[in-house]
């Protein structure tokens, strides 16, 4: 018999999990949420642990398929339900510039940006990751004379490394450059991107004080 599906998210409020919503709400399948509120230490509960042993949001399951980090679930989710659309085909010339992407989205903006936002900046030699001015000129270059990370094309990795520029433009962590601003503009006129948005960061809870 096949394994049963329906997808599950967990999620938190004003979070990374963020990236997943908003690719799910792209892929338009149906599925669930399940709140692991990160400020209450929900996300360190064992039952938790067993989904995900870093203990951080996001995860998602599908049927019997558990994945978590956001680029991971990125590729999974458009491969499984957007193959040839949100993700290039195997075999399409843009595959390798679209995987590199996904990747660099957490292996090298998340690390430099979290310690930018500490005030740290080391020299990039013998970092994997790179210096904070080499990240901000890779993505103003290629983003300069496109709409999107491929091209015309959007894909899931404006999904995942551009939902991740959003929230490090959002929290300040990236500079205010007109190329990033500009492409953070055209990621929030999709309308999959606002209903993410409203559900990580609901009116309600972060509404100013009156
Ligand atoms: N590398 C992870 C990072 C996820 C992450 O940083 N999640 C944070 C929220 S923004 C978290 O769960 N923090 C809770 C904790 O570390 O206890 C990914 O890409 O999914």
């Amino acid at each position: 018999m096949a394994a049963k599906r329906g997808i599950t998210l967990y999620h938190s409020p004003a979070s990374r999990a963020f990236v997943a919503y908003w690719m799910l709400e792209e892929v338009g399948v149906p599925f669930d949420v399940k709140i692991v509120d990160i400020r209450k230490g929900e996300q360190k509960k064992p039952e938790y642990l067993k989904l995900n042993p870093s203990g951080k949001v996001p995860t998602l399951t599908d049927g019997k398929v558990v994945v978590s980090e956001n680029p991971a679930i990125g590729i999974y989710l458009a491969d499984r339900y957007s193959y040839g659309a949100l993700a290039p085909k195997i075999d399409a010339p843009d595959r390798g510039a679209y995987l590199k992407w996904m990747v660099y989205s957490t292996a090298v903006v998340d690390p430099v940006a979290s310690l930018h936002g500490q005030q740290i900046d080391l020299p990039g030699l013998d970092m994997s990751f790179g210096t904070y001015d080499d990240m901000v000129a890779v993505l103003t270059a290629v983003l300069a004379s496109r709409r999107w990370l491929l091209g015309d094309r959007f894909s899931a990795a404006d999904v995942v490394l551009g939902g991740n520029i959003s929230f490090l433009l959002y929290r300040k962590i990236l500079p205010e450059h007109p190329t990033l601003v500009d492409y953070n503009a055209r990621l929030t006129q999709r309308p999959a991107y606002h209903r993410a948005a409203d559900a990580t960061w609901p009116a309600q809870l972060f509404a100013p004080p009156v």
